[in-house]
């Protein structure tokens, strides 16, 4: 292992030895278990480690807020099965990354938070140090674990818990405290080298049991009217090829979660989603994949399903593949749970389909067809339409071509009818290729993870903002400009959150609490840093500027001037506003 080793000190006796310091095992320990990428935001006590980590050969990305770079990393866990990091100062720092640490956990997607802390002597006597707070009793109950290391030679021990705390069984984000004191102590360097882990099979695979397997297929084998339904999990997890497998060889038709679109085309023959509302309700039996039974599918029961009231059952049964044994039975009852990693569970159902498998019930999948080509006929009548102002439809229609043209590309989404919209007209073709807002339904998290999604693809990043959604981390297309990253903002711009055209009902000076600046132009805070700027108000322009960003691959931001009527309070969750009690 090429470690890092400080300058040679020279000792009383004039024998100069080796030594190294806490800056440089944290680096070696990084460095050793494959992580080469730190999103930070530099400062006291971690400075050092940023300039350290990048003459290492580390990539630093530093942003302009912790959350950002909090969800970049996370983000960048979610991509690659491997903790993504995220680099802090004290107090107020942590607190910026904790955001993005307690998102990360909620979405099960593996990072680790470093923040570098105050005096333990000090914080703990609560004396009033330089950014002082208790961090780790802080973080413990908003992630999966947290550590601390007081001692350089722990360092590979503190790193190497964190990974696998993070990326074992359900992944999620981890808090590593480092105190200022670490960093600077000295430890011989052979000593320092043989204090660092290399983790073995960090997510170790966990085997379905084979009873467990038997009972799901059985159950599977008995229903008419089956169902799929494969969420952010079953992207993660990387078993794309083994989940198209059991899908085309049941013949079973699937729906996939926002995050889970591309695992197979959305294109494919058997995707139920433009049927979403006839599949849920008309199932018998659904088998879920990385996906839990939460607000997103109605919790398995209500209307969605079928239920009568919000609370009743809908009668289906449930198959529940997840690697987390706590998750069946936390909504409704899972007659079938499958615990393992999906990979396994998915490859021993394959076993047991064999090839025999009798195809769902024509009766059912004709259906479903049905339902889904009218849904379709009707979308592309409203895509072909090119009304002005041009609305989130005209606008995304020239997305979804333009995706199509690049399968490579990575999506990130945020917004609410920006995200709605987005999410049923554009297409996916690849697997982990859309990023959104996921589980807590968060706006905030699309610069950090375009950040990220061009850093660690390499690919071109199309990021499509609401413009409310856009100011939660605008401040980051200097960081896309800096680190010149392939990244094409469009915002839809309609003036406001959901829509752009209230009033102040008092007639008063103030403007309504949901509206903006009218007619801002966003595309000047990326020409402010030496990016691509465009203003467009027709399909026609921003299928030009969008182009041009996807050929130049140059930092681009594209103000899309949406209608300001054109937005429904909420997005598709209208439903969830508790609304007054009129008189
Ligand atoms: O079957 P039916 O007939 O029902 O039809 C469905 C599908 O079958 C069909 N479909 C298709 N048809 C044809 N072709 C295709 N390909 C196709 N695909 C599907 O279309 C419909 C809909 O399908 P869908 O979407 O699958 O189904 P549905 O019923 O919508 O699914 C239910 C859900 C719950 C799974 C789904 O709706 C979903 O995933 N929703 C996620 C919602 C979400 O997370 N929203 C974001 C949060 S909103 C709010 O919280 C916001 N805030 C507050 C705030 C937040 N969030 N965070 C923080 C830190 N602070 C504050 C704010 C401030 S949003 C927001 C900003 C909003 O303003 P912006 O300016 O940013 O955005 P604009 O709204 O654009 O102005
Ligand atoms: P979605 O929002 O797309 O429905 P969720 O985040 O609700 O997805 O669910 C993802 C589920 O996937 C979680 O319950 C998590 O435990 C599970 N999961 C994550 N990775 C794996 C894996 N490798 N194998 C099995 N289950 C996994
Ligand atoms: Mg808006």
């Amino acid at each position: 292992m090429g470690a890092t080793v400080s300058e040679p000190k020279v000792t009383a006796d004039a024998e100069p030895t080796q030594v190294t310091d806490g800056f440089h095992l944290v680096i070696d320990a990084l460095k050793l278990n494959g992580i080469d990428t730190i999103f930070g935001l530099p400062g006291i006590p971690v400075t050092d480690l940023t300039r350290k980590a990048q003459a290492a050969g580390m990539r630093v990305i530093s942003f302009r807020h912790e959350q950002n770079a909090g969800n970049a990393a996370a983000i960048a866990g979610f991509m690659t099965q491997k903790p993504g990091i995220c680099l802090t100062v004290s107090a107020p720092g942590f607190l910026n990354g904790l955001t993005a640490l307690a998102n990360a956990t909620t979405n099960c997607f593996p990072m680790i938070l470093i923040s570098g802390s105050s005096e333990r002597e000090i914080v703990d006597l609560q004396q009033g140090d330089y950014e002082e707070m208790d961090q780790l009793a802080v973080a413990k109950p908003l992630c999966k674990a947290a550590f601390r290391v007081l001692h350089a030679e722990d360092i590979g021990v503190g790193i190497a818990r964190a990974i696998r705390a993070a990326v074992s069984g359900r992944p999620g984000g981890v808090y590593l405290d480092l105190p200022a004191r670490l960093f600077p102590q000295s430890v011989d360097a052979q000593a320092g080298r043989n204090s660092l882990i290399k983790v073995v099979d960090p997510a170790p695979r966990q085997i379905p049991a084979q009873d467990a397997v038997q009972r799901a297929l059985e159950l599977l084998k008995g229903a008419k009217r089956p169902l799929i339904l494969l969420g952010k999990g079953a992207a993660y997890a990387q078993a794309d090829a083994e989940i198209r497998a059991l899908i085309e060889r049941s013949g079973i038709p699937y729906l996939p979660m926002a995050m889970a679109k591309g695992i197979l085309p959305d294109t494919h023959e058997q995707s139920a989603a433009a049927a979403r509302s006839f599949v849920l309700p008309g199932a018998d039996v659904v088998m879920l994949v990385g996906a839990r039974l939460n607000w997103l599918l109605s919790h398995g029961k209500g209307k969605t399903w079928g239920g009568k009231n919000p609370k009743d059952w809908g009668g289906q049964k449930f198959i529940q593949i997840d690697i987390s044994p706590q998750e069946a039975d936390s909504n409704v009852r899972i007659d079938a749970p499958l615990v393992g990693d999906i990979g396994s569970c998915v490859t021993a159902l394959l076993a047991g389909i064999g090839s025999g498998w009798a195809k769902p019930p024509a009766e059912w999948l004709n259906a479903i067809a049905e339902r889904k080509n009218k849904n379709l006929a009707k979308m592309a009548e409203t895509l072909a339409k090119n009304p002005a102002p041009m609305n989130f439809h005209s606008a995304l229609n020239v997305v979804r071509d333009i995706v199509k043209a690049n399968p490579d590309a990575m999506l990130v989404n945020e917004g609410a009818n920006a995200l709605d919209f987005t999410r049923s007209i554009v297409d996916m073709y690849q697997p982990r290729k859309r990023l959104d807002v996921g589980t807590w339904g968060v706006m905030g998290i699309g610069m950090g993870f375009a950040v990220a999604a061009a850093v660690v693809s390499g690919q071109p990043v199309i990021a499509i903002e609401g413009d409310s959604a856009f100011g939660f981390s605008g401040m980051e297309v200097e960081t896309i400009c800096r680190y010149n990253l392939p990244v094409c903002v469009v915002i839809l711009n309609n003036n406001g959150v959901y829509r752009g055209d209230e009033v102040n009902p008092t007639g008063g000076p103030d403007p309504a609490p949901l509206v903006f600046v009218k007619d801002a132009r966003y595309e000047m805070l990326m020409q402010a840093f030496g990016g691509v700027g465009v203003h467009a108000s027709t399909p026609a322009e921003l299928r030009q500027a969008m182009e041009e960003a996807i050929r130049s691959r140059k930092p681009t931001l594209i103000n899309a001037v949406i209608d300001e009527r054109a937005g429904t309070e909420s997005g598709r969750i209208t439903a969830l506003n508790p609304s007054a009690k009129k008189k």
